[in-house]
Protein backbone atom coordinates (compact mmCIF):
# COMPACT_ATOMS: atom_id res chain seq x y z
CA UNK A 1 0.00 0.00 0.00
CA UNK A 2 1.38 3.27 -0.86
CA UNK A 3 2.21 5.82 1.83
CA UNK A 4 -0.66 8.25 2.63
CA UNK A 5 2.71 11.50 2.03
CA UNK A 6 2.84 10.30 -1.23
CA UNK A 7 -0.81 10.85 -2.22
CA UNK A 8 -0.89 13.99 -0.32
CA UNK A 9 2.07 15.36 -2.02
CA UNK A 10 1.35 14.77 -5.54
CA UNK A 11 -1.86 16.45 -4.16
CA UNK A 12 0.31 19.58 -3.60
CA UNK A 13 2.39 19.16 -6.91
CA UNK A 14 -1.09 19.56 -8.73
CA UNK A 15 -2.35 22.33 -6.18
CA UNK A 16 1.24 24.45 -7.69
CA UNK A 17 0.74 23.33 -11.31
CA UNK A 18 -2.73 24.82 -11.36
CA UNK A 19 -2.81 27.82 -9.45
CA UNK A 20 -1.48 31.07 -9.63
CA UNK A 21 1.16 31.92 -7.05
CA UNK A 22 1.38 35.49 -5.87
CA UNK A 23 2.81 35.54 -2.83
CA UNK A 24 5.77 37.42 -2.54
CA UNK A 25 8.06 35.27 -0.53
CA UNK A 26 7.61 32.06 -2.47
CA UNK A 27 9.27 30.24 -5.50
CA UNK A 28 8.97 27.41 -7.28
CA UNK A 29 12.71 25.58 -7.07
CA UNK A 30 14.71 23.39 -9.68
CA UNK A 31 14.71 19.68 -10.15
CA UNK A 32 18.24 19.73 -8.80
CA UNK A 33 17.84 21.46 -5.72
CA UNK A 34 14.99 19.63 -5.05
CA UNK A 35 17.34 16.42 -5.65
CA UNK A 36 20.09 17.82 -3.35
CA UNK A 37 17.36 18.09 -0.47
CA UNK A 38 16.23 14.97 -1.23
CA UNK A 39 19.40 13.18 -0.72
CA UNK A 40 20.91 10.63 1.20
CA UNK A 41 22.72 14.10 3.07
CA UNK A 42 19.75 13.98 5.16
CA UNK A 43 21.34 10.96 6.99
CA UNK A 44 24.55 13.22 8.59
CA UNK A 45 25.14 14.42 11.80
CA UNK A 46 27.14 17.60 11.34
CA UNK A 47 27.87 19.02 14.41
CA UNK A 48 29.91 22.27 14.47
CA UNK A 49 31.82 23.75 11.27
CA UNK A 50 34.61 22.43 8.74
CA UNK A 51 37.98 22.22 10.36
CA UNK A 52 39.48 24.30 8.21
CA UNK A 53 37.35 26.72 8.85
CA UNK A 54 39.34 30.51 9.53
CA UNK A 55 37.27 31.21 12.87
CA UNK A 56 39.08 28.98 14.99
CA UNK A 57 36.62 26.50 14.11
CA UNK A 58 37.66 23.19 16.36
CA UNK A 59 35.84 20.81 13.59
CA UNK A 60 32.97 18.34 13.72
CA UNK A 61 31.58 16.60 17.37
CA UNK A 62 30.96 13.42 14.63
CA UNK A 63 32.69 11.46 12.20
CA UNK A 64 32.58 10.73 8.97
CA UNK A 65 31.83 14.48 7.85
CA UNK A 66 35.01 14.50 5.35
CA UNK A 67 32.37 14.88 2.64
CA UNK A 68 29.89 17.45 4.32
CA UNK A 69 32.53 19.20 5.33
CA UNK A 70 34.13 19.74 1.48
CA UNK A 71 30.15 20.49 0.60
CA UNK A 72 29.65 23.47 3.28
CA UNK A 73 32.63 25.06 2.12
CA UNK A 74 31.67 24.94 -1.02
CA UNK A 75 28.55 26.14 -0.64
CA UNK A 76 29.94 29.13 1.48
CA UNK A 77 32.32 29.92 -1.95
CA UNK A 78 29.78 29.66 -4.08
CA UNK A 79 27.45 32.24 -2.13
CA UNK A 80 30.55 34.91 -1.62
CA UNK A 81 30.68 34.34 -5.27
CA UNK A 82 26.94 35.02 -5.84
CA UNK A 83 26.75 38.27 -3.79
CA UNK A 84 30.52 39.10 -4.89
CA UNK A 85 31.98 39.79 -1.76
CA UNK A 86 34.39 38.08 0.57
CA UNK A 87 32.39 38.73 3.52
CA UNK A 88 32.08 35.25 6.21
CA UNK A 89 29.06 33.15 5.72
CA UNK A 90 27.44 30.67 7.47
CA UNK A 91 24.69 28.99 5.81
CA UNK A 92 23.68 26.90 8.50
CA UNK A 93 20.90 28.29 9.85
CA UNK A 94 17.62 26.49 9.33
CA UNK A 95 15.56 29.49 8.34
CA UNK A 96 15.10 33.82 8.36
CA UNK A 97 13.90 33.43 11.72
CA UNK A 98 16.98 30.98 13.05
CA UNK A 99 19.56 33.40 11.30
CA UNK A 100 17.91 36.51 12.69
CA UNK A 101 18.03 34.95 16.10
CA UNK A 102 21.86 34.15 15.83
CA UNK A 103 22.42 37.61 14.40
CA UNK A 104 21.21 39.48 17.62
CA UNK A 105 22.96 36.89 19.92
CA UNK A 106 25.88 36.97 18.07
CA UNK A 107 26.18 40.87 19.41
CA UNK A 108 23.35 41.56 21.39
CA UNK A 109 23.09 40.86 25.47
CA UNK A 110 19.50 40.43 26.46
CA UNK A 111 17.93 43.40 27.17
CA UNK A 112 20.45 45.36 24.56
CA UNK A 113 17.89 47.81 22.48
CA UNK A 114 17.05 47.11 18.81
CA UNK A 115 15.61 49.46 16.72
CA UNK A 116 13.71 47.91 13.43
CA UNK A 117 10.77 48.95 10.69
CA UNK A 118 7.11 48.05 12.60
CA UNK A 119 5.16 45.10 11.65
CA UNK A 120 2.24 47.16 10.59
CA UNK A 121 4.15 48.94 7.89
CA UNK A 122 6.09 46.66 6.15
CA UNK A 123 8.69 44.86 8.75
CA UNK A 124 9.12 41.47 9.79
CA UNK A 125 7.90 39.60 13.74
CA UNK A 126 11.18 38.60 13.81
CA UNK A 127 12.09 42.43 13.98
CA UNK A 128 11.07 42.90 17.62
CA UNK A 129 7.66 42.19 17.47
CA UNK A 130 6.01 41.76 21.43
CA UNK A 131 4.56 38.45 20.40
CA UNK A 132 8.19 36.84 18.90
CA UNK A 133 11.44 36.14 20.59
CA UNK A 134 12.80 39.28 18.97
CA UNK A 135 10.70 41.61 21.19
CA UNK A 136 10.53 39.47 24.09
CA UNK A 137 14.28 38.85 24.64
CA UNK A 138 15.25 42.40 23.23
CA UNK A 139 13.94 45.84 24.09
CA UNK A 140 12.67 47.45 21.01
CA UNK A 141 12.49 50.55 19.16
CA UNK A 142 10.45 51.12 15.50
CA UNK A 143 10.53 53.52 12.89
CA UNK A 144 8.01 53.90 10.19
CA UNK A 145 7.48 55.10 6.64
CA UNK A 146 5.51 58.49 6.01
CA UNK A 147 2.04 59.15 4.69
CA UNK A 148 3.00 58.27 0.95
CA UNK A 149 4.10 54.92 2.17
CA UNK A 150 8.14 55.41 2.15
CA UNK A 151 10.65 54.54 4.65
CA UNK A 152 10.80 58.02 7.09
CA UNK A 153 14.25 58.21 7.46
CA UNK A 154 13.94 61.49 9.42
CA UNK A 155 11.93 59.50 11.72
CA UNK A 156 14.92 56.99 11.76
CA UNK A 157 17.39 59.34 12.64
CA UNK A 158 15.29 60.75 15.29
CA UNK A 159 14.04 57.06 16.81
CA UNK A 160 18.13 56.43 16.83
CA UNK A 161 18.95 59.15 18.63
CA UNK A 162 16.35 59.13 21.29
CA UNK A 163 16.72 55.41 22.38
CA UNK A 164 20.97 55.21 21.22
CA UNK A 165 19.99 51.40 20.31
CA UNK A 166 22.90 48.81 19.85
CA UNK A 167 21.68 47.55 16.63
CA UNK A 168 19.94 49.13 13.52
CA UNK A 169 17.99 46.81 11.02
CA UNK A 170 17.29 47.64 7.64
CA UNK A 171 14.77 44.78 6.26
CA UNK A 172 10.89 44.37 5.06
CA UNK A 173 8.69 41.73 4.47
CA UNK A 174 6.21 44.38 2.79
CA UNK A 175 8.06 47.32 1.57
CA UNK A 176 7.96 47.80 -2.12
CA UNK A 177 10.57 50.24 -2.47
CA UNK A 178 14.50 50.62 -2.67
CA UNK A 179 15.75 50.69 0.73
CA UNK A 180 18.89 53.61 0.90
CA UNK A 181 21.45 51.70 3.11
CA UNK A 182 23.60 54.58 2.87
CA UNK A 183 21.51 56.43 4.49
CA UNK A 184 21.12 53.44 7.48
CA UNK A 185 24.52 52.90 7.55
CA UNK A 186 25.45 56.68 8.22
CA UNK A 187 22.47 56.66 10.97
CA UNK A 188 23.71 53.45 12.70
CA UNK A 189 27.19 54.65 12.81
CA UNK A 190 26.53 58.12 14.38
CA UNK A 191 24.81 56.08 17.20
CA UNK A 192 27.70 53.88 17.60
CA UNK A 193 25.18 51.14 16.47
CA UNK A 194 25.48 47.72 14.53
CA UNK A 195 24.47 47.92 11.02
CA UNK A 196 22.37 44.57 10.35
CA UNK A 197 20.15 43.99 7.75
CA UNK A 198 17.62 41.82 6.95
CA UNK A 199 17.42 41.24 2.83
CA UNK A 200 15.52 38.21 2.88
CA UNK A 201 13.21 39.39 0.31
CA UNK A 202 15.23 41.05 -1.97
CA UNK A 203 18.13 38.96 -1.91
CA UNK A 204 18.19 37.99 -5.77
CA UNK A 205 17.43 41.24 -6.37
CA UNK A 206 20.46 42.32 -4.85
CA UNK A 207 22.47 39.06 -6.66
CA UNK A 208 21.26 40.04 -9.88
CA UNK A 209 22.58 43.78 -9.15
CA UNK A 210 19.27 45.35 -9.75
CA UNK A 211 19.04 46.68 -5.88
CA UNK A 212 21.72 48.37 -4.05
CA UNK A 213 24.02 45.75 -2.44
CA UNK A 214 24.36 45.99 1.52
CA UNK A 215 27.56 44.27 0.91
CA UNK A 216 30.49 46.55 2.40
CA UNK A 217 28.24 48.68 4.70
CA UNK A 218 26.03 46.38 6.76
CA UNK A 219 28.31 44.30 9.71
CA UNK A 220 25.74 41.52 9.41
CA UNK A 221 23.33 40.73 6.49
CA UNK A 222 20.94 37.71 7.23
CA UNK A 223 18.24 36.27 4.15
CA UNK A 224 16.42 33.32 3.36
CA UNK A 225 17.25 30.97 0.59
CA UNK A 226 13.80 30.25 -0.83
CA UNK A 227 12.15 33.58 -1.86
CA UNK A 228 13.80 35.66 -4.82
CA UNK A 229 16.68 33.69 -4.33
CA UNK A 230 14.85 30.56 -5.57
CA UNK A 231 16.72 27.81 -3.80
CA UNK A 232 14.94 25.81 -0.78
CA UNK A 233 13.81 26.76 2.25
CA UNK A 234 16.39 27.90 4.87
CA UNK A 235 18.36 30.98 5.81
CA UNK A 236 21.99 32.40 6.15
CA UNK A 237 24.54 35.00 7.92
CA UNK A 238 26.96 36.63 6.00
CA UNK A 239 29.22 39.28 7.96
CA UNK A 240 32.24 41.42 8.58
CA UNK A 241 35.40 38.98 8.93
CA UNK A 242 35.88 40.56 12.37
CA UNK A 243 32.22 39.42 13.71
CA UNK A 244 32.83 35.88 11.91
CA UNK A 245 33.60 34.32 15.16
CA UNK A 246 30.94 35.32 17.00
CA UNK A 247 28.03 34.62 14.11
CA UNK A 248 29.44 30.99 14.30
CA UNK A 249 29.22 30.38 18.01
CA UNK A 250 25.73 32.04 17.78
CA UNK A 251 24.24 29.85 15.18
CA UNK A 252 26.18 26.52 16.75
CA UNK A 253 26.42 26.22 19.96
CA UNK A 254 23.86 28.54 20.99
CA UNK A 255 21.39 28.73 19.04
CA UNK A 256 21.50 25.45 16.48
CA UNK A 257 22.67 21.73 16.80
CA UNK A 258 23.38 19.75 14.13
CA UNK A 259 22.90 21.34 10.71
CA UNK A 260 20.57 20.07 7.92
CA UNK A 261 23.22 19.25 5.36
CA UNK A 262 20.79 17.68 2.87
CA UNK A 263 19.46 21.78 2.88
CA UNK A 264 23.06 23.15 2.56
CA UNK A 265 23.49 21.06 -0.36
CA UNK A 266 20.05 22.56 -2.08
CA UNK A 267 21.33 26.00 -1.02
CA UNK A 268 25.03 25.21 -2.67
CA UNK A 269 22.83 23.92 -5.72
CA UNK A 270 20.53 27.47 -5.86
CA UNK A 271 24.20 29.60 -5.81
CA UNK A 272 25.79 27.45 -8.44
CA UNK A 273 22.54 28.99 -10.27
CA UNK A 274 22.53 32.41 -8.75
CA UNK A 275 25.57 33.07 -10.62
CA UNK A 276 24.59 32.43 -14.05
CA UNK A 277 23.46 34.92 -16.40
CA UNK A 278 20.07 33.29 -16.68
CA UNK A 279 19.84 34.65 -13.58
CA UNK A 280 20.12 37.92 -13.88
CA UNK A 281 17.49 37.71 -16.93
CA UNK A 282 14.65 35.63 -14.57
CA UNK A 283 15.37 38.61 -11.99
CA UNK A 284 14.99 41.43 -14.17
CA UNK A 285 12.02 40.08 -16.07
CA UNK A 286 10.08 39.28 -12.62
CA UNK A 287 10.85 43.44 -11.56
CA UNK A 288 9.20 44.11 -15.05
CA UNK A 289 6.18 41.45 -14.59
CA UNK A 290 5.66 43.26 -11.44
CA UNK A 291 5.78 46.77 -12.21
CA UNK A 292 3.50 45.89 -15.16
CA UNK A 293 0.96 44.25 -12.55
CA UNK A 294 0.87 47.77 -10.33
CA UNK A 295 0.52 49.35 -13.22
CA UNK A 296 -2.46 47.54 -14.46
CA UNK A 297 -4.02 47.19 -10.82
CA UNK A 298 -3.62 51.35 -10.57
CA UNK A 299 -5.70 52.18 -13.93
CA UNK A 300 -8.25 50.13 -13.01
CA UNK A 301 -8.53 52.57 -9.98
CA UNK A 302 -6.54 50.51 -6.96
CA UNK A 303 -4.75 52.60 -4.50
CA UNK A 304 -0.95 51.23 -4.12
CA UNK A 305 1.22 52.08 -1.12
CA UNK A 306 3.42 54.08 -2.21
CA UNK A 307 2.24 54.68 -5.89
CA UNK A 308 4.25 51.72 -7.71
CA UNK A 309 6.63 49.57 -6.61
CA UNK A 310 10.44 49.07 -7.85
CA UNK A 311 11.46 45.46 -6.86
CA UNK A 312 9.45 42.42 -6.74
CA UNK A 313 6.37 43.16 -4.68
CA UNK A 314 3.68 45.43 -4.07
CA UNK A 315 0.99 46.29 -1.67
CA UNK A 316 -2.47 47.39 -2.64
CA UNK A 317 -4.69 49.24 -0.03
CA UNK A 318 -8.31 48.93 -0.10
CA UNK A 319 -8.85 51.19 3.05
CA UNK A 320 -10.70 54.78 0.51
CA UNK A 321 -11.55 52.87 -2.62
CA UNK A 322 -13.19 49.86 -1.31
CA UNK A 323 -13.74 50.84 2.51
CA UNK A 324 -16.16 47.70 2.80
CA UNK A 325 -13.56 45.23 1.36
CA UNK A 326 -10.98 43.27 3.67
CA UNK A 327 -7.46 42.16 2.58
CA UNK A 328 -9.10 38.55 4.15
CA UNK A 329 -12.16 38.65 1.96
CA UNK A 330 -10.36 39.06 -1.23
CA UNK A 331 -7.87 36.45 -0.11
CA UNK A 332 -10.27 34.45 0.39
CA UNK A 333 -12.35 35.09 -3.07
CA UNK A 334 -8.88 34.64 -5.13
CA UNK A 335 -8.05 30.72 -2.96
CA UNK A 336 -11.76 30.11 -4.43
CA UNK A 337 -10.25 30.62 -8.26
CA UNK A 338 -7.47 28.89 -7.80
CA UNK A 339 -5.03 32.61 -7.52
CA UNK A 340 -3.03 32.73 -3.98
CA UNK A 341 -1.94 35.56 -2.64
CA UNK A 342 -1.96 37.19 1.02
CA UNK A 343 -3.47 39.49 2.75
CA UNK A 344 -1.33 42.40 4.44
CA UNK A 345 -1.66 45.38 6.63
CA UNK A 346 -1.46 48.71 5.31
CA UNK A 347 0.57 51.78 6.16
CA UNK A 348 -1.91 53.32 9.43
CA UNK A 349 -3.87 50.12 9.11
CA UNK A 350 -7.18 50.38 11.49
CA UNK A 351 -7.83 46.71 11.22
CA UNK A 352 -6.83 43.37 12.95
CA UNK A 353 -3.53 41.41 11.50
CA UNK A 354 -6.08 38.64 10.55
CA UNK A 355 -8.46 40.69 8.68
CA UNK A 356 -6.52 43.64 7.11
CA UNK A 357 -7.36 46.37 4.69
CA UNK A 358 -4.54 45.47 1.68
CA UNK A 359 -3.42 42.85 0.11
CA UNK A 360 0.45 41.93 -0.90
CA UNK A 361 0.91 41.11 -4.82
CA UNK A 362 4.31 39.20 -5.55
CA UNK A 363 5.37 38.27 -9.18
CA UNK A 364 8.89 36.00 -8.54
CA UNK A 365 7.31 32.79 -8.70
CA UNK A 366 4.80 33.29 -11.58
CA UNK A 367 7.79 34.49 -13.58
CA UNK A 368 9.43 31.09 -12.61
CA UNK A 369 7.26 29.72 -14.65
CA UNK A 370 7.36 31.66 -17.44
CA UNK A 371 5.05 34.70 -17.29
CA UNK A 372 5.97 38.00 -19.11
CA UNK A 373 4.34 41.25 -18.52
CA UNK A 374 1.56 40.24 -20.60
CA UNK A 375 0.31 37.36 -18.34
CA UNK A 376 0.76 39.80 -15.51
CA UNK A 377 -1.29 42.38 -16.75
CA UNK A 378 -3.86 39.65 -17.49
CA UNK A 379 -3.79 38.44 -13.91
CA UNK A 380 -4.63 42.16 -12.72
CA UNK A 381 -8.12 42.06 -15.07
CA UNK A 382 -8.44 38.30 -13.73
CA UNK A 383 -8.55 39.48 -10.21
CA UNK A 384 -10.05 42.66 -10.65
CA UNK A 385 -12.89 40.78 -12.21
CA UNK A 386 -13.17 38.43 -8.75
CA UNK A 387 -12.73 41.40 -6.64
CA UNK A 388 -15.90 43.08 -8.38
CA UNK A 389 -17.97 40.18 -7.45
CA UNK A 390 -17.33 40.36 -3.68
CA UNK A 391 -20.36 40.88 -2.31
CA UNK A 392 -19.30 43.32 0.93
N1 LIG B 1 6.68 34.75 5.81
C1 LIG B 1 7.58 35.57 5.06
C2 LIG B 1 6.85 36.48 4.13
O1 LIG B 1 5.83 36.06 3.62
O2 LIG B 1 7.30 37.57 3.85
C3 LIG B 1 8.48 36.30 5.92
O3 LIG B 1 9.04 35.41 6.82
Amino acid sequence: MESRVFELIREEEQRQKENIELIASENFVSENVLKAVGSCLTNKYAEGYPAERATGSKGRYYGGCGVVDKLEEYACDKWREVFGTDYHVNVQPHSGSSANLAAYMSVLSVGDTVLAMSLDNGGHLTHGSSVNFSGKLFKTAFYGVTEDGYIDYDDLKKKAEEYRPKLILAGASAYPRIIDFEKFYEVAKSVGAYFMVDMAHIAGLIAAGVHPSPFGLADIITTTTHKTLRGPRGGMIFCKKELAKKVDGAVFPCCQGGPLEHVIAGKAVAAEEACSPEFKEYIKQVVKNTAACCQRFKELGYEIVTGGTDNHLFLIDFTETHPNLTGKAVQDALDKEHITLNKNCVPGEKRKPSETSGVRIGLAAMTTKGWTEKDAIACADRINGIISAIKC
